[in-house]
Parts: structure tokens; sequence; C-alpha cells
């Protein structure tokens, strides 16, 4: 039976065939667009790459997503396959109207069936995975984890195995032992945060007033890079983060470096100089393990009076971390990070160990950060609140100090590690 849209589909057939219409040219070079974006994400070297676990938590999440991808990838292309089929095969050249009937009971039930099954085998082993995930009873060492804006926080608690047995804390790199079973406990000082490290584990948010645990794992000695993936203010794509995996034995030096007694600068030094302008500037803010006032009183940091967040990072063994700021600025030059980065693992521990020294320092950025903070990290969109604080800075803030302050303190922070 014809009826009366027949011979519009001969029009568009003759349009197609005799030129490229603008709409296919669109649509090709977005396709061609498209095609590029792809291509541009396979990177050779990725550190924070999905799909390379390196430890076994994210190893699970990993053998659940591997099948799942294949399954779902198989079930796609056949469901695209199959309508461009229908599309091509039914598409109205004009062809009689079929027959018109309703429903196709058995089809009907083998396709909600099928899925249904599928999703079952699969819901089995992520509900698996999940609790597996949520273990905390084999944990053997716990660190805490305080998310603010932007950067990160860990205080190791007194643990005698470890020979923790004053806790510590540190901030940008969390270093943890190989083939251990770590957990963090996570929360915020602020606003939600999230913490993630593609290779150890999937992300878990750090919330206010909550207190979220993590698993993580590292098979191998190494640097595993991550970053907050909650969306948190102005900074947060410069909230970054490393999980540093040290062996036992290193692990272990770490430990009792990081519990070491305060060495203060010799007399008559640059960096006795700069541990007065720390006193004088920076110790409202900072605490530095054991450091002591002219009259002889331990100095005590008060961030929570000058600081939103109520805290500011413990700068007590600044330089035994190759990164500063949230992990946004490296504390080692180019040429000395690479060093340590592509260390090979048994070499890596004894790189990592030797911290940062006067060749290998990236004065430059530590200099700039120094000078004006908030000029290298964002830290207010209006910048009017930079001066209007409350008598409270949301981070580092702009102290106005002079290139010979700045020399000092670069001379006596090298001393803290
Ligand atoms: C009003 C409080 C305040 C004062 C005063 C202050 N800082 Fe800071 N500082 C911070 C905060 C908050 C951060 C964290 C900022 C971030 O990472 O976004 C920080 C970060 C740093 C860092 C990076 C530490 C790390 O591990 O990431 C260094 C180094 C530093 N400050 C040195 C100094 C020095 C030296 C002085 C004195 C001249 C000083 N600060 C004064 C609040 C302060
Ligand atoms: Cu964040």
């Amino acid at each position: 039976m014809n009826h009366e849209r027949t011979n519009v589909p001969e029009q568009r057939r003759g349009f197609s065939v005799n030129r490229v219409s603008p709409r296919s040219l669109i649509t090709r070079g977005a396709s061609a667009l498209g095609l590029l974006v792809v291509l541009a994400s396979c990177a050779t070297n990725a550190p924070q790459d999905t799909w390379q676990p390196k430890g076994p938590n994210a190893k699970l999440i990993d053998d659940l997503q591997q099948p799942v991808f294949a399954v779902a990838g198989i079930v796609g292309i056949i469901v695209f396959a199959v309508i461009v089929y229908v599309i091509w095969r039914y598409k109205d050249r004009g062809q009689p109207i079929p027959e018109q009937t309703h429903g196709k009971p058995a089809l009907e039930i083998t396709l909600t069936v099928i899925p249904a099954l599928i999703l079952a085998v699969v819901g089995v082993f992520t509900v698996r995975a999940i609790f597996d995930l949520a273990r905390t009873d084999d944990t053997e060492l716990v660190i805490n984890v305080t998310g603010q804006q932007w950067w990160w926080e860990y205080d190791y608690p007194v643990q005698n195995d470890w020979g923790i047995t004053q806790p510590i804390i540190s901030s940008g790199q969390l270093v943890m032992p190989v083939g251990t079973k770590v957990l963090l406990r996570e929360t915020s000082r602020d606003v939600i945060h999230s913490y993630w490290i593609p290779a150890l584990n999937g992300k878990r948010d750090a919330v206010p007033g909550r207190i979220h645990t993590l698993r993580l794992e590292a098979d191998e000695p190494g640097i595993y890079a991550g970053q907050c993936t909650e969306f948190c203010g102005l900074s947060h794509a410069n909230m970054r983060m490393e999980a540093v995996a040290l062996s036992k034995e290193d692990f272990a030096k770490w430990i009792a470096n990081q519990q070491a007694a305060y060495q203060a600068p010799a007399e008559g030094t640059l960096a006795k100089e700069g541990e007065a302008v720390f006193l004088n500037q920076c110790v409202r803010c900072h605490q530095v393990n054991g450091l002591k006032r002219p009259d002889g009183t331990l100095a005590i940091a008060a961030p929570d009076e000058n600081v939103w967040s109520g805290a500011a990072p413990n700068l007590s063994k600044l330089m035994t971390r190759n990164t500063f700021a949230g992990a946004m600025f490296d504390l080692l030059r180019a040429a000395c990070r690479d060093d340590v980065w592509k260390a090979e693992s048994a070499e890596f521990g004894a790189k990592y160990l030797a911290g940062v020294d006067e060749t290998c320092l990236n004065v430059n950025d530590l200099r700039a950060w120094l000078r004006n903070a908030p000029a290298e990290k964002p830290m207010y969109a209006n910048p009017a609140l930079l001066t209007e604080t409350n008598g409270k800075y949301r981070g580092m803030p702009n102290l106005g100090l002079s290139e010979s302050d700045i020399d000092k303190l670069v001379a006596y922070l090298l001393t803290l590690k």
C-alpha cells in the first residue's frame, strides 16, 4: 500500500549523492575531533591510570572492572550493530507499511532475563568486592588523614609495633610501608574532599564531622600520585597528594627520623638568623617540634587563631618530603626528582630517604611561595578578602617578607630534616 511520502526518500538520496551537505561536514569534523580526543588519552606514562593497579585493593577493583568492561563492550557492540542494521534494513524507501502486530512475549521475556542474569552475576562479584574493600579487621597500620583547603595532613597515631612512640604529623606525601594493610581514617576540617590514589584503591570522601576508612596497600616501593576528587573550592585542582611506599626497613628509618629531636642551627649561621625570622613570622601558624624561643620556652604554634581550617602544615621535617603546598610544587629540582621517581624499587628507598639538600632544592618555587603564597596558589576568588581577614587566613598569606629574610628562611628550612 503506497502513501503520500513515497517520493521524499528519492529526493534525499539524490541530495546526498551529489554533494557533501554542511551538516555531514559538521558530523565528520566532530567524529574526527572525537577520535583525536580519544587518541590523545592514550598515554604510556600516566601515573593516575586506573587500569594499572599497584596493590591488592586496586587489583580487586581492576579484576572487577576488566570483565565487566569486556561484557559491557560486547553487549554494546551487539546493540549498536543491531541498531545500525535495523536503521538500514527498514529505512523508508517508500515500501508499504508492514503488517502491524502487538507484542512478542517470548522475545520480550528473553531480552529481560538475559540482562537480569548478567547484572545478577556482576552484582554478586561487586557486592563481594565492596565488602572486601570495607574490611578493617586485618589492619596493620593506621594513619589519620585530614583534608582542608587545599592540602592533606597525615597524622600517625602512636603504634608501638611500628616504633611510633609519639604522634607524627606530616603533609603532602603519605609515607607507608609496602606489603602492609594500611587503614586511612579520613576526615575534613572544612568542606568535603575526596582521597584518591588510583594505583592503590578507589576514592573515599573526607567529610567534616565523620571518619571514613580507606584501605591502602602497595606491592612495590615507589611514589603513587593522586589528587582530591571532590570539588572543594578555588584551588581544588591544586590539592594533590602522593603516597610513598617504602620497604619495611626503610619505613622504620623514616619513622625514627620523623621522631628525632630538633637540631637547632649553629650559632652565627644564616640558618640561625632564619630561625629567628621563623619565630617572628611563621611559628604562629607552623609547628616545628622542639623549636625553642630565645627565652628557652617551647614555641607552640596556634594555627587555630590564624587559619580558617585551624591548621597549617607541620614543618618539623619539611625537607624529608619532595613536595609542598598540597603537592602542588616540587621541593626537589626536576633532575633530582626524576632521579627519585624513576629509581629501581631496590634503590628507591635510599634515594627517597636522602631528602632535600641545598643542591637539589627547588629554590625558585620555594622562594616564590615565601614571597607571596597566594600569588602561587589561588586562595580567594575575591582579592579583597586577602586583606579583610578577620584575623584569619584561608591558606598561607603574603607576609611581605624582604629578600634577605627569605634568604635566611630558606637556609633555615633546609635544616628541617
Ligand atoms: C597565617 C598562617 C601562616 C603563616 C603566618 C605562615 N604560613 Fe606557611 N602555610 C600556611 C598554610 C595554611 C599553608 C598550607 C597552604 C596550602 O598548601 O595550600 C602553609 C604552607 C607552607 C609551606 C608548605 C608546607 C607543606 O608541607 O606543604 C611552607 C614551606 C610554609 N608555609 C612556610 C612558611 C614560612 C617560612 C612562614 C614564615 C615566613 C610561614 N609559612 C608563615 C599558613 C601560614
Ligand atoms: Cu579537596
